[in-house]
């Protein structure tokens, strides 16, 4: 498969700074060489750069460089669909934030081809907050909001002219919604796996009930990676851990039954703060979960020291 790798520096989303040395990260973990290993054609196309916007201020004193946001959204978008016609892009965080504009690009190409999209949302957070409801401020806890087309985004992010279908939305790994969040999610359509969910079913049982849906929609996939999807013992570097997340296991399986299923058509890799990990603990953990997604078994898994 050709992949191209897209690095977005962004961590104007997120309440510390940090994930803008994602990109670098994932680099000197070696994600390219990792993919190529595989026998995909690997292009980095270096870091994307935000084009300038200039929203109105919004009446929510809380939020924080929303122009800059809403210049990557508009930015990614394009990307997304540009490079998404005859290629994977794989986006290398950068914060959640960037998701809202990779899945506004990726619901144009699905549009393109006549084919509905599906978002798998791996994540401890739903990230479901409208400019409205944030308390934090931090963009990184709206995009799933903004790209399914959720009211108030209006006049200061780009408009949503596809907006994703809610029940083509499945969350997993969720042990962290704001009140509001879970007030507005349940009047979706949307399947949400909490780890309650995943400690009862197991991983394996949600997932493939999912992808036989997708499957039989002859959907497009793209799979959005926040690092705190993970439990913070394996994977530290993020600024927003919480506790009881995915194992290893978990995690790896996840990624083998979405290559076995071979509908995931784009990927995002979220939230890795290096500020915060321990001798690149948790990129290399990114790199090895990208892999397992694109091929990798557990038989041909490389040994590493330490
Ligand atoms: C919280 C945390 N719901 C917020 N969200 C995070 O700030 O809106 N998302 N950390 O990744
Ligand atoms: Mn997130
Ligand atoms: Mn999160
Ligand atoms: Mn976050």
């Amino acid at each position: 498969m050709d992949v191209r790798l897209i690095g977005v520096p962004l961590q104007d989303g997120a309440g510390r700074l940090g994930c803008e040395m994602g990109p670098s990260a994932l680099r000197v973990a070696g994600l390219a060489d990792a993919l190529s290993s595989l026998g995909h054609r690997v292009t980095d196309c270096g870091n994307a750069a935000p084009r300038p916007a200039r929203p109105p201020v919004h009446p929510n004193r809380a939020i924080h460089h929303l122009p800059d946001i809403a210049g990557w959204v508009e930015t990614l978008s394009e990307i997304a669909f540009r490079e998404s016609e005859n290629a994977m892009p794989v986006f290398m965080g950068g914060d959640h934030a960037l998701s809202a504009g990779t899945v506004h690009g990726m619901a144009a190409r699905a549009a393109a081809r006549g084919r509905p999209l599906f978002v798998l949302w791996l994540d401890a957070h739903t990230d479901f907050h409208t400019l409205d409801t944030t308390e934090s401020g931090n963009l990184h806890g709206t995009p799933v909001a903004y790209f399914t087309g959720q009211s108030g985004f209006a006049g200061y992010f780009p408009p949503v002219p596809h907006p994703l279908a809610t029940e083509n939305l499945a969350m997993l790994g969720i042990r962290s919604a704001d009140p509001a969040e879970r007030t507005a999610l349940n009047a979706t359509a949307a399947t949400i796996h909490d780890m309650r969910a995943v400690d009862e079913h197991g991983v394996g049982v949600l997932i493939r009930a999912f992808l036989d849906r997708v499957k039989a929609a002859n959907g497009m996939l793209h799979v959005s990676l926040d690092v705190d999807f993970l439990d913070p013992s394996i994977a530290p570097a993020v600024g927003t851990t919480v506790p009881g997340g995915a194992t290893f296991r978990e995690a790896h399986l996840v990624m083998e039954m979405l290559h076995d299923s071979g509908l995931v058509s784009s990927l995002d890799l979220v939230e890795l703060n290096p500020f915060l990990d321990e001798r690149g603990k948790t990129a290399l953990l990114m790199v090895d979960l990208a892999a397992s997604l694109m091929g990798r078994t557990v038989l041909d898994r490389p040994t590493r020291a330490g």
